[in-house]
């Protein structure tokens, strides 16, 4: 299947002149032109024929990928998955280079998909959405950008993004700062030249384990600063073979089937077999071959390793002895495998070298647990122990994951309730799609969804392609307006909190899962931990129910 044949665009064709123009009327508004809007995009404009817009702050697409390039950004997820699987076509004719795919290369293949569907003149970039106000007398949202623009319409829906709001730490001091610092998720697009200076890297998750190897190679000196030390797998990346495109061109349906079933939408499976009915030597001999195969297929060697934390010591275990085996001075290697939580109930990183960047004599590792950061100095990052000169601070702090950028925008819904005020208690809605309170409101992998759980392209497309059906049934039916009930949205925050407590996830305090690194964030366990395919199932059948749990009035 192809959508080439796209009819031509049906927007607004430019922007008005100045603010204050008219209110510009639409069947749909998209938020964010990354990986969901674009797609979103497509399904609205070619599939249902609605006037749709993309407005993007950003002056290029790929959100995420747009903003995020920081040294040594690259996907964890491995490059023939992380694509759209909406059409056989665009599958097998773009080619990765490589088994993980770098910044650039995603940002190369989001192009490509705005070209090759033509969706540019449907996307509106430098352009942010401030406020969004439902009103119920026409049942039409007011949308209001930057630019002083106003669009009225009857959908609203946001594709903003899981990890798109940065978590800049509040440190006394930092406008002093003589040097100059930076957010991962914020890099300027001009890079950042790390010669012959000293920098300071705050934040060992996925980002800066990724960061601190590249920055390492050109600084003079890096100082790594811990909080709380992590796992991470080698990723073994490597140019993929002519052999492995070939077999994803020709299993394109086979691979996507794979996906769709699985717990986090890899293209791999969990093993049927018990890391603790497993004799240790074959269990540790197991763990040997996927840390050498590399990546987070090394979650799926035991089917019990995020339920049983005796299972999951197994592999703590033997990961911790890899970091000690690597790394050669024995404080630093202490310090780096001084895990606290089980494996996998955060984001488990993949990395190349990161550990053994620590044999380097440029780098430095502080334990932040042992001596925290009392303030930033003009000079540098000052700990309870010691003040760390430096010319250059990277923030690898992470995100207000999930709500973050959706609470940036004044969303105002029925009664003049915002959205900050419904999730004041944290998120709540059903399905991670739509709120009570708030009709016509999408939230592409919002809270309450498997989301961050899930390799994201295809939650992405299936949030997409669930949403697009439903505007079809709306319209099919002569139906203005839909909106959760609020019991539904109750039963489904228990399911919610459920799904997580049936896993070792939601015992990790210190979780952004949880919002525990953004200081007075509710402590609400985000993301649907029940896994992709039984939430699929479950989507599938409040939509067979005809929309059972949601309010829909003509
Ligand atoms: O962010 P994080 P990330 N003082 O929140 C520390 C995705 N991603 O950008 O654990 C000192 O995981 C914080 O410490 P602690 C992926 O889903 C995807 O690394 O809160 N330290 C932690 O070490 C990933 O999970 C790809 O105690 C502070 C670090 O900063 C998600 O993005 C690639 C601090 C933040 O780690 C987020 O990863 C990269 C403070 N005040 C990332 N505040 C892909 O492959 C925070 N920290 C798609």
């Amino acid at each position: 299947m192809t959508d080439r044949a796209a009819p031509a665009s049906n927007a607004p064709a430019s922007r008005p002149e100045a603010a204050g123009a008219s209110l510009q009327h639409l069947d749909a508004l998209i938020i964010g032109a990354g990986f969901s809007g674009m797609y979103q995009l497509l399904r609205l404009r070619d599939h249902l024929r609605l006037k749709a817009l993309v407005v993007e702050a950003g002056d290029g697409v790929g959100g995420t990928w747009y903003w995020n390039r920081y040294p040594g950004a690259r996907c964890d997820s491995e490059s023939h998955s992380y694509s759209y699987y909406f059409d056989d076509d665009l599958v097998r004719e773009w080619e990765w280079s490589e088994r993980y795919p770098a910044q650039p290369e995603i940002l190369r293949y989001l192009n490509h998909v705005a070209d090759r569907y033509r969706l540019r003149p449907d996307i509106r970039l430098n352009t942010r959405v401030t406020a969004a106000r439902y009103d119920a007398s026409s049942n039409r949202w007011l949308v209001d950008t930057d630019a002083g623009e106003r669009f009225s319409v009857q959908f609203l829906i946001t594709a903003v993004g899981c990890l798109s709001a940065a978590n800049i730490p509040d440190i006394p001091g930092l406008a002093d700062f003589a040097g100059r610092w930076y957010h991962t998720g914020e890099w300027p697009h001009e890079g950042v030249d790390f010669t012959g200076r000293r920098v300071g890297l705050i934040g060992t998750g996925s980002t800066g384990i990724q960061a601190a190897p590249v920055i390492a190679e050109s600084a003079a000196h890096l100082t790594v600063f811990q909080r709380t030390a992590n796992y991470s797998m080698p990723a073994h990346n490597a140019p993929l073979s002519e052999e492995f495109k070939q077999y994803v061109r020709e299993h394109v349906d086979e691979i996507r089937k794979v996906m769709h079933a699985t717990t986090n939408g890899h293209p791999f499976t969990i093993a049927e077999r018990s890391a603790l009915d497993t004799p240790a030597e074959q269990r540790d001999a197991l763990y040997e071959a996927a840390w050498q195969k590399g990546g987070l297929q090394f979650r799926g060697t035991f089917k019990d390793l995020l339920t049983d934390q005796a299972a999951n010591d197994t592999a703590a275990e033997f990961i911790k002895a890899k970091i000690r085996q690597i790394v050669k001075d024995p404080v630093k290697a202490a310090v780096l495998s001084d895990i606290d939580h089980p494996f996998a109930a955060k984001r488990p990183p993949i990395d190349t070298d990161y550990f053994e960047t620590f044999n380097r004599d440029n780098v430095a590792l502080v334990d932040l647990r042992a001596s925290p950061i009392v303030a930033i100095t003009p000079q540098g990052i000052r700990t309870k122990d010691a003040l760390h000169r430096l010319d250059i601070i990277v923030f690898a702090t992470g995100f207000d994951a999930l709500t973050g950028a959706l609470l940036k925008i004044e969303i105002e819904g029925r009664d003049g309730i915002t959205l900050r005020q419904a999730w004041r208690a944290g998120p709540r809605n059903y399905l991670g799609l739509q709120v009570p309170g708030f009709p016509n409101l999408f939230t592409i992998t919002g809270p309450g969804s498997p989301s961050v759980l899930c390799n994201l392209p295809p939650q992405i497309e299936q949030h997409v392609d669930w949403i697009t059906a439903c505007i079809r049934h709306l319209r099919e039916h002569g139906i203005a307006r839909i909106e959760p009930v609020d019991e539904a949205a109750d039963t489904w925050q228990r399911e919610v909190d459920a799904a997580a407590k049936a896993t070792l996830l939601a015992d990790v305090k210190h979780s952004w899962y949880l919002g525990a690194n953004v200081p007075g964030k509710p402590r609400v366990f985000m993301p649907y931990a029940g896994g992709f395919g039984r939430y699929r199932d479950k989507c599938e059948e409040v939509a067979r129910t005809g929309y059972a749990g949601f309010r829909l009035e003509r």
